[in-house]
């Protein structure tokens, strides 16, 4: 890359004029999903800017204390939680909202609905934020169902049914990593303009990696399949190198190398948790879709993780997603499990 040439470049890519560009594809498109996202961005922006100053805040009380006003401290996944849903409802562009935070999904009032639904964890990767890892955001869109009113039913559709998927990762830099559907694309926020600039256009993940990543903790509770392929990437007996591992415990960040440097991570069954621990909306679906929009894979141990349909807003589902080669080889392993029992 010519960095020179980069630090002047003047024709910037921001999200906004990216997806206005992919927008003026589709004649029928009035720029609801503009206004949509733009009001998603602006909450990446507020939470990366709560995250950054979240050491310094520490300084004038913690986090669930009283602060000088007197006033309780909210905690930062609480704090997102409102800043998201604000936004997202006075964008007037969604009807239904599925949060982490929430037990209940939340139903707009009928003056401020628009087309879409909207699935998200405000702030993953929680139990890093006391300790500066990176953590993220992640959402999904669906559009409602034609029914006047909306329901749950509106969201608990198959991941591939979704319409756009992305993270925001409040790391190093914050980075947004986007999919609407053609393929993935990565912005990077300029601090200084307060605008995400496309900086990774048309992401692949590589074919093959070597990197894998788990909570190898868990080992012990594992089911057969994913006990074998740990223990091919530790000792392959084909002759190819072992693989490293390599694991945050922050999805968002995890994913993220994943994606970039090719690998697997993998959050699987076990015995203590029969169905993992992601949540399939708001974690695994918007996940895979954009693995499988960089050319990777994304399986839970039985199918192709975006062919699965939710029964609950937050139901879990074991995942195994990386790039393509490496998803191939658990499968076949959860195959050959099958065919023996
Ligand atoms: P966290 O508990 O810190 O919020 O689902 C949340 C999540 O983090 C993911 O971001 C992460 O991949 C996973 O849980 C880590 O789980 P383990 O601590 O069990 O490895």
């Amino acid at each position: 890359m010519d960095h020179e040439a980069d630090a002047y470049r003047t024709d910037l890519m921001t999200i906004t004029r990216f997806v206005l560009n992919e927008q003026s594809k589709y004649p029928e498109s009035r720029g609801d999903f503009t206004i949509l996202l733009s009001n998603i961005v602006l909450g990446c922006k507020f939470v990366c800017s709560a995250v950054n100053k979240a050491g310094l805040a520490k300084l004038i009380g913690l986090a669930g204390e009283t602060n000088i006003q007197g006033e309780e401290q909210k905690k930062l996944d609480v704090l997102s939680n409102d800043v998201f849903v604000k936004a997202l409802v006075s964008s007037g562009r969604t009807s239904v909202l599925v949060s982490e935070e929430d037990e209940e999904a939340t139903f707009v009032e009928s003056s401020k609905r628009g087309k879409y639904c909207v699935v998200f964890d405000p702030l993953d990767g929680s139990s890093n934020i006391d300790c500066g890892v990176s953590i993220g955001t992640i959402f999904g869109i669906y559009t409602m169902n034609h029914s006047d009113e909306p329901t749950t039913e509106d969201v608990l559709k198959p991941g591939s049914e979704m319409v756009a998927a992305g993270y925001c990762m409040y790391g190093s830099s914050c980075m947004l990593v986007l999919s609407t559907g053609t393929g993935v694309h990565g912005f990077t926020l300029d601090p200084s303009l307060g605008e995400f600039i496309l900086t990774h256009p048309d992401i692949k993940i590589p074919k093959n990696g070597n990197i894998y990543s788990v909570n190898e903790g868990n080992a012990q509770n594992w089911d057969g399949p994913t006990t074998k392929y740990v223990e091919k990437c530790k000792f392959p007996k084909d002759g190819s190198p072992a693989k490293s591992l390599r694991y945050v415990g922050s999805m968002v960040a995890d994913v993220h190398r994943t994606l970039l440097y090719g690998g697997i991570f993998l959050y699987p069954a076990d015995k203590k948790s029969p169905n993992g621990k992601l949540r399939v909306l708001y974690e695994v679906f918007p996940m895979s879709f954009l693995m499988e929009q960089a050319g990777g894979q994304a399986f839970t141990g039985k199918k192709r993780a975006l062919d699965l349909v939710p029964e609950k807003i937050h139901e879990r589902s074991p995942i195994f997603l990386g790039s393509y080669d490496d998803v191939e080889e658990i499968k076949a392993l959860y195959a050959m499990e099958e065919t023996k029992n």
